[in-house]
């Protein structure tokens, strides 16, 4: 199989680049280092060193892989045309989009741009595969949190409804709750309509919340990916463990009842391998709901604090913080996920284990956690999410 990685610079991109090339997969990858640019843009960094793009591709030769690396941006029409033309892949995978919720929340210069960048990167590979390679699968990175946190069960993608006596099979109604999550609706109701149009093949992974420092395959630390745990970029099951071990509070937003499904970095790319290697049928427009297990975030506070003290001399502290998105903070949260499971799918492992494993990784750079300690409290509050500053450093 000839794969497309769009977003290979990126935390999932890259090991999903090692997975396949270590299975024997030919593969090509683009990026336009936009999450490194806009990481620094809030002050921040990768909490573990990554080399730049050409030491990321001699780290591969000197382990036996070589991946061709396209640099551009997939929201220019041009490039996309490009990419196609001179990499011809069975399939692409579309992680280029811009994935932090509260960055679409700082004010309107990153709310217009992550609504353009992420929906018009979609359009732009849908036309291009019509013109170009129309057999091409599309694996496109959605969200769960497209669905929102609904007071009945979350069905994958489609569910069968009855109104007013009569019964039809239609797509789940969306409830995003940040700009960033509603432009990956569109992304899917785009992508539902290019498949109608012109049959082209497309799995929709709805991805919930992804932790975790390594793979199998992240065997030195040269091959290492990003980890992100700024209050803009880092996501929450990564920042309580970059918190417990820094000795910061561990951070559950509000009341904590937040529920959200999530997945393991090793699981995550095992998903995305596994609809790679399974394309749609012709034709076909698949949803599947990728994530392990769904936990609270009080949960997983709790879990990291016992973890770390198990672990250490010292105690980890859980402080609830002032919310500063506008979500619900108790809720039901029941969603399926199936499909994946029926082609093979077993999740990996233990959570506890991997939360140990996580922090031994971060333990080694306790310093450079420390240094970012000014950008881990959160200080994006979407209601106060602005139109006419540019913020964000200095914030
Ligand atoms: N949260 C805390 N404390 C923190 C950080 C987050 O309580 O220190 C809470 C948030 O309020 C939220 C939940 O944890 O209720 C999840 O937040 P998150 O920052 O871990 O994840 P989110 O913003 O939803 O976005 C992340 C990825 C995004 C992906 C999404 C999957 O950045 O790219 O699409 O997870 S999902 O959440 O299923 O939509």
């Amino acid at each position: 199989m000839k794969a497309l990685i769009l977003g290979v610079d990126g935390y999932i991109g890259w090991p999903l680049a090692l997975r396949l090339l270590n299975r024997g997969h030919e593969v090509a990858g683009a990026d336009s280092f936009f999450t490194r640019r806009r990481v620094r843009e809030v002050e921040s960094d990768s909490a573990i060193p990554i080399g730049t793009m050409g030491r990321r591709l001699a780290a591969l030769k000197e382990n036996g892989l070589h991946m061709e690396f396209l640099r551009g941006d997939v929201s220019n029409a041009a490039f996309v045309y490009r990419l196609i033309e001179e990499t011809k892949p069975d399939v692409v995978v579309h992680l280029a989009e811009q994935r932090s919720a509260p960055y679409s929340m700082l004010g309107l210069k990153q709310a217009s741009d992550t609504m353009y960048r992420n929906v018009i990167s979609t359009l732009n590979l849908s036309y291009a595969l019509k013109d170009l390679s129309p057999g091409t699968h599309i694996l496109k990175l959605g969200t769960m949190g497209e669905y929102g946190t609904p007071n009945i069960e979350i069905p994958e993608g489609f569910f069968d409804i009855e109104y007013k006596g009569r019964k039809d099979s239609l797509p789940f109604p969306k409830f995003a709750g940040s700009w960033y999550h509603w432009t990956k609706v569109h992304d899917s109701n785009n992508l539902m309509f290019a498949n109608r149009l012109w049959k082209l093949p497309v799995t929709d992974v709805m991805q919930g919340v992804v932790y975790g420092t390594r793979t199998r395959d992240i065997t030195d630390t040269s091959l290492f990916t990003r980890f992100d745990i700024d209050e803009v970029w880092g996501t929450a099951l990564n920042r309580f463990c970059a918190q417990a071990v820094a000795g910061l509070p561990i951070t559950p937003y509000g009341k904590g009842g937040q529920t959200r499904g999530f997945l393991s970095l090793e699981d995550s790319i095992t998903c995305l391998t596994l609809a790679a290697e399974n394309p749609p049928e012709e034709g076909e427009y698949r949803v599947f709901n990728q994530f392990d297990q769904h936990y609270s975030v009080n949960q997983l506070a709790t879990y990291v604090k016992e973890e770390y003290e198990r672990t250490h001399e010292g105690k980890a502290e859980i402080v609830h913080v002032e919310n500063p998105r506008v979500e619900k903070e108790e809720h039901f949260y029941q969603p399926v996920s199936e499909k994946l499971r029926h082609l093979g799918y077993h999740p990996s492992g233990d959570l506890r284990v991997d939360l140990r494993s996580i922090m031994n990784d971060l333990e080694k750079f306790r310093e450079k956690i420390l240094s970012l300690k000014k950008v881990i409290t959160p200080r994006t509050f979407w209601k106060s999410s602005s139109g006419l500053s540019e913020k964000p450093s200095g914030r």
